[in-house]
């Protein structure tokens, strides 16, 4: 029997939460002995799923043991791991990121652009000839919401419309846009929260030629609460950059319902969005436009500015 240990990226969101699941769903019916694991607090859309369709919260865990073998979830860069991911043995890595990762020894990995790690994971059900649970069914669908954002996002395929077809039978979900609604409701009820963890809610540090980049991804269906409270958001911004040791921070708020990008950005950085993007920066702020998904539209034109920095 091997006992695997599967963890999700920094800051959970809904997919790599639940896709940890799953994945644990998926390797038990494979005789694997596997816990599936988060990095921190869910956001309150995670939550949400939660308490309403009664799963089980996994447990936090920021380092693994290095003894157990190790299933890297929703991501595969270093800065989005845990603390000691050189030490750990990684035997399996499903995902649908931009690749960033050396491997020590060998593994199944598995990347697709699909819009969830969950639709990848459905694929590997099928094809291994496993029943899908009405439990698990609504997981996946609640990860391709998640992150398609009801199919807005431009990582949205054709194959992940068809998987969700398929899911609504399994499931018993017939509306889409009813599932998924307050889901993103519950994801924008902020007003508790110190602006520190609204910049952090959904957000990624990315390695790119060698500088440190924080992109925070705000996405609601109330976006004048961050407009809001744009002074206060521009001071962490600063704050953070500091102390994550980062050569640059935005924030951007992504309108749901208007499919929009508006992005807040410091003084000391807004030369620096103005050249990645082709924008003006007026009054601290960046319209980007329909630029709402991070790993289609806005990580790699970082990447690519950064790049050319060399
Ligand atoms: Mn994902």
């Amino acid at each position: 029997m091997t006992l695997i240990q599967i963890i999700g990226h920094k800051n959970p969101d809904t997919d790599t939460t639940l896709s940890a699941i799953i994945m644990s769903d998926f390797l038990t019916k494979k005789w694997y002995i596997t816990t599936p694991y988060i990095q921190w607090e869910l956001n309150k859309e995670t939550e949400y799923l939660l308490k309403t369709y009664d799963i089980v919260k996994p447990e936090i865990k920021t380092t693994l043991d290095t003894d157990i073998e190790v299933c890297l979830i929703d991501h595969n860069e270093t800065s989005q791991s845990i603390d000691n991911l050189s030490e750990c043995q990684v035997t399996w890595l499903i995902d649908h990121h931009k690749v960033e990762f050396k491997t020590s020894i060998p593994l199944y990995m598995r990347i697709e652009p699909l819009c969830s790690t969950a639709s990848i994971l459905y694929k590997m059900y099928s094809e291994s000839g496993f029943k899908i649970s009405k439990e698990i069914a609504t997981m996946m669908l609640a990860c391709m919401m998640s992150d398609s954002l009801l199919w807005k996002s431009p990582t949205t395929t054709e194959e992940d419309k068809n998987i969700a077809t398929e899911l609504q039978k399994i499931s018993g979900i017939i509306n889409l846009e009813a599932f998924a609604m307050p889901m993103f409701e519950a994801k924008s009820d902020l007003w508790d929260m110190p602006i520190k963890d609204v910049i952090q809610y959904d957000y990624k540090i990315f390695e790119l030629s060698g500088k440190r980049c924080g992109i925070g991804s705000l996405e609601t269906t109330n976006p004048w609460y961050a407009f809001g409270r744009k002074s206060e958001i521009l001071s962490w911004l600063q704050e953070l950059k500091a102390e994550q040791n980062l050569d640059f921070i935005m924030l951007s708020i992504v309108d749901i319902l208007a499919e929009n990008n508006t992005t807040i950005i410091t003084d000391e950085d807004s030369k620096t969005l103005e050249n990645i993007f082709w924008v003006q920066v007026e009054n601290n702020e960046s319209d980007l436009l329909n630029r709402i998904s991070r790993k289609k539209q806005l990580a790699p034109l970082a990447t690519e500015y950064f790049a050319n920095l060399v």
